[in-house]
């Protein structure tokens, strides 16, 4: 009942479960909660929801490592509740997918267990032993080899060593995986978001780890075996990608995935790590945008995206979350969506969530900011420093419960929340949002009605403006319709001046008129699109 490629035409919003709603009361978020809330998702408007792991976990890294992918985490409630779930969504025309992480289980997963009893168990080889470590490093800080007592041989995990990495060169693991993924297929999801999957090609001998030589012969086997021809989204994470190599996964003529998560723009404030920060430059900003809506063209389709479960809130990082958290969030919101692609909300976002500083390691909770910190400070950096950059790119900062009014804990459990809600919870709420008709919500509603309603949105080519360095302009064109967008992507005012009239304001974050294009004077964050 969904027509061609719906996914090039909604919008996908993100629920990291353990943090949305709390319906029992023990802290942590669940499956009901997410069902209570989808009315409220229906008036924003989304089409899709990209659900973060609920199978059987022992949440070493909340839930992408996974020791039953057939079944539900304890903590999130039962399957029944997750086929509820997949029907009331669908009653609302909202998709459920699903997060597919299959470059990795977890080390209490049966085959994991079965593999590790010894070098001629039958599932030996579903992942990845050696008798030497050699230089793969752990994302999570130290080496990718672990030493398993038992057998003598050390298994490789690219991510926590409660996170062994699968063989894909098994065929037998892909058939396993094809097989899961069409258990859940058969429930009615929507799709699959793809977990890191531009490691599955990996040659860990040759110390090889992204876009490895097998990697896309796998993707279109598996698209052969499971989602082929059933209209499904499927969304790859794929932190290495290229145009060129983002074509190789997205081109529908190679009939692998849909779409992918590329990085490029996400680590323009960075200096090789995460953890080592750099002013982003907006001209950098613009180019990297302006390529990746351009060399896609048609032989691919962009992903759009600001924030997720692993990345600092947006508007703290790239907007200014004191004095003008509502015009840079709606700034950052109506630049990102007005380009080609299909947008992605991370839950918070609508309603201008921000980072949720900590003064003490013992505040933080992510796996990978403490790896790091205790990593770190055996080799001798300082407390502070390491606390700040947690405090700028930790992952906990996207991970404070969902903010739903003024009442305890943000009214996201009646518990002890597992992880602290932010303090601002008491001004920044669904609730309040849901008030205040000039809230960051409406701005999220408006584009998603917008995307709605003009195909421009969705088709209309991408042809960047010339403006001063900290404007970002941008024209849609569509059957002879033309938008152009601008935003001073700063707190600073700037020039702006464009030959042509406006015929009609589409949205803007600032209550102005704009007729006459040759001469303005930008507020700051100000942005607005105009018909042309
Ligand atoms: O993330 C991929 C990944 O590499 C991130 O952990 C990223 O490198 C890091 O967070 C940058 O700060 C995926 C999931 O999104 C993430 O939550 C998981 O921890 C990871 O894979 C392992 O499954
Ligand atoms: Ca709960």
């Amino acid at each position: 009942n969904k027509k061609t490629n719906w996914w090039q035409e909604t919008v996908v919003y993100q629920i990291y479960p353990r943090s949305f709603k709390d319906t029992n009361n023990d802290g942590i978020g669940d499956l009901k909660g997410i069902i209570e809330k989808l009315d409220y998702l229906q008036t924003l408007g989304i089409g899709a929801i990209w659900l973060s792991p609920v199978y059987k976990s022992p949440n070493d890294d909340n839930g992408y490592d996974i020791s039953d992918y057939e079944d539900i985490m304890d903590e999130f409630g039962t399957m029944k509740e997750m086929e509820e779930l997949i029907d009331e969504a669908k009653k609302r025309n909202i998709e459920i997918i699903m997060d597919l992480v299959v470059n990795h289980t977890s080390d209490e997963h049966k085959w994991f267990i079965e593999s590790r009893k010894s070098k001629e168990n039958p599932y030996r080889d579903y992942y990845i032993w050696a008798d030497e470590p050699n230089g793969l490093k752990s994302t999570f800080s130290g080496s990718a080899w672990e030493l398993d007592e038992l057998s003598g041989q050390y298994y490789l995990h690219l991510f926590s060593k409660k996170q062994p990495d699968l063989n894909w060169e098994n065929e037998r693991v892909r058939k396993e995986v094809y097989d899961m993924m069409n258990f859940w297929i058969d429930k009615g999801i929507g799709g699959f978001r793809m977990d890191v999957i531009d490691l599955i090609g990996k040659i860990p001998e040759k110390e090889i780890t992204g876009n490895g030589p097998k990697l896309h012969e796998y993707l279109q086997e598996m698209n052969k075996a499971t989602f082929g021809g059933k209209n499904l989204l499927t969304v790859g994470e794929t932190w290495g990608a290229t145009p060129e190599i983002a074509k190789l996964y997205s081109n529908p003529n190679r009939e692998e995935l849909s779409m992918i998560f590329q990085f490029e723009h996400s680590g323009l404030d960075e200096k090789g790590t995460k953890w080592k920060t750099r002013k982003l430059s907006i001209p950098e900003l613009k180019r990297v945008f302006a390529k990746w809506q351009t060399e896609l063209g048609h032989e691919g389709w962009n992903s759009l995206f600001w924030n997720n479960h692993d990345l600092p809130r947006i508007v703290s990082r790239w907007g200014e979350d004191k004095v003008y958290r509502v015009e840079s969030a709606k700034m950052l919101a109506i630049l990102l969506h007005m380009m080609k692609g299909t947008p992605y909300i991370y839950q918070g976002e609508e309603i201008g969530m921000t980072n949720c500083p900590v003064t003490d390691i013992s505040q933080v909770e992510d796996i990978e900011s403490v790896n790091m910190y205790h990593e770190r400070l055996s080799l001798g950096d300082k407390k502070e420093e390491l606390i700040a950059a947690i405090n700028a790119k930790g992952r906990d900062n996207a991970r404070t419960p969902m903010q739903w009014d003024s009442s305890e804990n943000g009214g996201f459990t009646k518990g002890n929340a597992w992880l602290s809600v932010n303090p601002n919870y008491k001004e920044i709420n669904v609730e309040q949002a849901l008030k205040d008709k000039h809230s960051i919500f409406y701005t999220y509603q408006k584009l998603i009605q917008l995307r709605k309603d003009n195909p421009l949105m969705i088709w209309g080519e991408f042809e960047l403006v010339t403006s001063a360095d900290n404007v970002f302009a941008y024209t849609r064109e569509y059957n002879a319709e033309k938008w152009l967008v601008v935003a001073n992507f700063s707190e600073n005012e700037q020039k702006f001046s464009f030959d042509g009239k406006a015929k009609q304001v589409i949205i803007q974050n600032y209550d102005k008129a704009y007729l006459d294009l040759s001469d303005l004077n930008l507020l700051p964050y100000e942005t607005f699109v105009v018909k042309l």
